[in-house]
């Protein structure tokens, strides 16, 4: 039996991709803003139908930017949610705020927006909310909220890419959505990530942030670090976004499949469709609630066969150690993430996961606790 992982990069056929930098032979231009990345960046503004792009090396260092670009006073604080990636969370401390962390909503995990309000203080900067697996958060709640009260939102859309909301793509709402395209996420560049904002005035400091500050051989105007999308990265992506239409469909299947097993059985919960939204089935979470096994024994029994769940996300970053101590961290403060994060198993997903294995998969979990 063969092991299945709990996804597998989605790559471009091989010769593609060396047709793609063969150009880079003949320059030896690898990095530093080259034809590919402008190249890149152009695909994905038209792609995304987003005003403007700012590429990055990889998604958690866009988020860190954006935030720093957004020069909000130290000590802000910034709302977010607990049900996410270390980055999310790290993003914002890193940036010298305070994360004030929000519950999720039991449906699809995302910021319950009527707790926001009840969060808010006079210190408060910004929102900061997570389209976790993909699930869009309610945005015009959001957006309500923010502009009512004069806060700045920013997405952590890394799971979102591709997926579009009343038809409206995902990278248009806030002030700037970040995306990830990590080699696990449905779209990838390897590493890689990206901004995408209206505002103009961003433009500048974010490449910047991003390139030193420097603005011409013998002109420095920021103290900026490094986080350059490399042109292999960019290389990649152009051929990754070629595909993406065949990867996302490959991966519909894969969710039907799912269903077809998982659907009406006792304690086992899964994400329905959001109205209105255009997914991109970028993860296939689970909750076990009631089913005769617990979330640590499927997440056993899958491994003993060779199965690679993953328990994302758990533990919720609001107890993380690193943040042990930090006045508004604790689990109790997010119950219902709390609870979710116990009996949350994310199954394989990938465009090429054969269906077979989704069986295989399947028979393993309705197998547990007889
Ligand atoms: N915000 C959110 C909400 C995020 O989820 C993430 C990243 C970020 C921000 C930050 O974006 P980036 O800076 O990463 O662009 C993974 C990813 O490293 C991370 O990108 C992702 N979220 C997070 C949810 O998952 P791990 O440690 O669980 O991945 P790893 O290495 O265990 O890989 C999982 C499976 O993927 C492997 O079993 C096999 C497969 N795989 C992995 C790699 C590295 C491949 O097929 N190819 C590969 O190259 O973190």
């Amino acid at each position: 039996m063969n092991n299945i992982l709990v996804t597998r990069s989605s790559m471009p056929p091989f010769e593609e991709y060396c047709e793609e930098i063969k150009k880079l032979w003949e320059s030896h231009w690898l990095t530093n803003m080259g034809v590919e990345h402008k190249e890149f960046q152009a695909e994905l503004e038209e792609f995304l139908v987003c005003p403007h792009v700012v590429l990055y090396t990889n998604g958690h260092l866009a988020l860190e930017n954006v935030i720093a670009a957004m020069q909000f006073p130290k000590g802000g604080e910034v709302i977010t949610t607990p049900f996410t990636f270390a980055s999310t969370t790290h993003a914002i401390v890193r940036n010298g705020l305070t994360p004030v962390f929000c519950d999720v909503n039991p449906q699809d995990y995302t910021m319950d927006v009527e707790k926001i309000e009840g969060l808010i203080t006079d210190r408060t900067v910004a929102i900061v909310p997570v389209h976790v697996y993909g699930n869009m958060c309610d945005v015009d709640a959001i957006d309500r909220i923010a502009k009512a009260r004069g806060l700045k939102v920013i997405y952590d859309a890394a799971h979102a890419f591709a997926v579009r909301y009343k038809g409206i793509s995902s990278a248009k709402f806030g002030d700037a959505s970040m995306f990830s395209f990590h080699a696990t996420k449905v779209f990838n560049t390897i590493e890689g990530g990206a901004v995408c904002f209206k505002d103009d005035s961003l433009v500048a400091t974010l490449n910047d942030m991003k390139n030193f500050g420097i603005r011409g051989a013998e002109r420095v105007v920021f103290v900026g670090g490094n986080a350059k999308m490399s042109e292999f990265q960019a290389a990649m992506g152009i051929c990754n976004l070629r595909h993406l239409g065949e990867e996302i469909a490959k991966r519909k299947r894969v969710v039907e499949r799912y269903w077809s097993h998982l659907e009406d059985v006792a304690g086992i919960k899964l994400c329905k469709p959001q109205a209105d939204v255009e997914p991109n089935y970028a993860y296939f979470p689970v909750v076990f609630d009631g089913f005769k096994a617990t979330r640590d024994d499927v997440f056993k029994a899958l491994a003993d066969k060779g199965i690679g769940a993953r328990k994302y996300f758990y533990p919720l970053t609001n107890s993380f150690e690193c943040y042990v101590g930090w006045p508004t961290a604790g689990a109790k403060k997010t119950p219902v993430a709390a609870y979710i994060a116990d009996r949350v198993l994310t199954l394989p997903m990938y465009a090429d996961l054969a269906l077979e294995d989704v069986d295989r998969i399947c028979e393993t979990i309705l197998s547990c606790g007889k």
